[in-house]
């Protein structure tokens, strides 16, 4: 089937929207036209090469919902007309991951940066007019009007669910909610600092006031999302950390924040130095935003590491299960308690992708969404 895409022909590049064709469905795969796909920050660190792929040319895109177009021969669980989420990270149900708890660490997620079918790194699903092979990102490329995946990256939604808002819960939602209520633990009456309120820093909010926070302290230099952040349920906003740490010690006895989350756009080791003098004795970080492949260390002071047992923890999918945890926020949403409509502040038409980057940039974004 034709499609129109958008692809990075290498990295560091812009995206740029070139005519694809898209495999039939193969049996346990379907084909599915895309109603909405977001724009998350992770397609952008695969633009600058923050984030490489194995593969060029790659069709973008791992937070996006549609609807099945067609469905691969002994193929169960779906059929044409089902609305589907996708989830960035492929769930088999059964490796040691999946059948603990874990679907974030399915080992299945090793091909995702590969971008072929799992059980072919020689086949893949999208090709440029010249039979050139396009990778997929994250198995799934929502930045295509058409695209073929594993039923293992497809999570059927029911029939009312609004796919331009849900395409959320494909990334930024299971990713920032979770980092607080999974992998922060957060508990009744903590206070917690939340870095950089954008798409995922905004759900992270969510998550520390579902939790039962009493401090929920946004940080980001922007006014406008710092705003947001407050009308989702942030107690204090501020410019920076340092007025964070300061906000947090004044509500803890000069103890610290009991959980700091890093959601910043790019990530270097010292703001996690910084989220870690922010946190308590036993306090945690968690680690949720990417930077680049090559950085490595954070200059934290090993002696405060172990005196005072404080905790970093890295955050994948905010350690969600698609299977599970992508129907309890839609769950959340419909009735009324999770907030995805006030973070879509702009949504754009495929060809407009390089303008949504740029507004992402620019801070006037918290998501914009591409409807298809
Ligand atoms: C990322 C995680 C690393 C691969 C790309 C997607 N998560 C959220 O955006
Ligand atoms: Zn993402
Ligand atoms: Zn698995």
């Amino acid at each position: 089937m034709r499609s129109r895409g958008a692809v990075l022909r290498h990295a560091p590049g812009k995206f740029e929207i070139v005519d694809l064709e898209v495999d039939d469905p193969r049996q346990n795969e379907i084909r599915v036209k895309m109603v909405a796909s977001g724009l998350c920050h992770s397609d952008d660190h695969m633009a600058t090469g923050d984030l490489p792929v194995a593969l060029y040319p790659v069709c973008g895109g791992h937070e996006g919902a549609g609807i099945v177009e067609s469905v691969g021969p002994h193929t169960t669980g779906f059929v044409p007309g089902d609305k589907v989420v996708f989830s960035f990270l492929p769930a088999c149900g059964k490796c040691r991951w999946c059948s603990t708890g874990h679907q974030n660490l399915c080992d299945l997620g090793a091909l995702a940066l590969v971008g072929s079918r799992w059980d072919d790194p020689t086949s893949f699903r999208l090709k440029l007019d010249d039979g050139t092979p396009v990778a997929q990102a994250l198995g799934i490329s929502t930045f295509s009007e058409y695209t073929t995946v594993s039923v293992d990256s497809a999570i059927k939604v029911p029939a009312d669910t609004p796919l331009e808002r849900a395409c959320l819960l494909g990334c930024a939602a299971g990713t920032g909610w979770g980092s607080a209520v999974n992998t922060g633990e957060v508990k009744p009456g903590d206070t917690v600092i939340i870095m950089g309120v954008g798409g995922i820093g905004s759900m992270a909010v969510q998550g520390a006031v579902h939790a039962g926070a009493a401090q929920v302290i946004a940080v980001d230099p922007v006014a406008f999302k710092r705003e947001t952040a407050e009308a989702l349920g942030a107690t204090h906003s501020v410019p920076s950390i340092d007025a964070a740490t300061e906000l947090a010690q004044s509500f803890t006895n000069g103890q610290g924040a009991d959980v700091a989350i890093v959601t910043v756009g790019v990530i270097h080791g010292e703001h996690v130095a910084q989220a870690f003098a922010s946190v308590r004795k036993q306090g945690t970080v968690v680690v949720t935003a990417l930077g680049n492949v090559t950085e490595v260390g954070i200059p934290v002071p090993l002696l405060e590491l172990v005196l005072f047992e404080k905790k970093i923890k890295g955050s994948l999918f905010g350690s969600s299960s698609p299977n599970a945890d992508i129907p309890r926020l839609l769950g959340l949403y419909q009735s009324g308690m999770l907030r995805l409509d006030e973070l879509i502040t702009t949504e754009y038409g495929l060809d407009d992708i390089s303008r949504g980057y740029e507004d992402m940039h620019a801070g006037t974004n918290i998501r914009g969404v591409i409807r298809f």
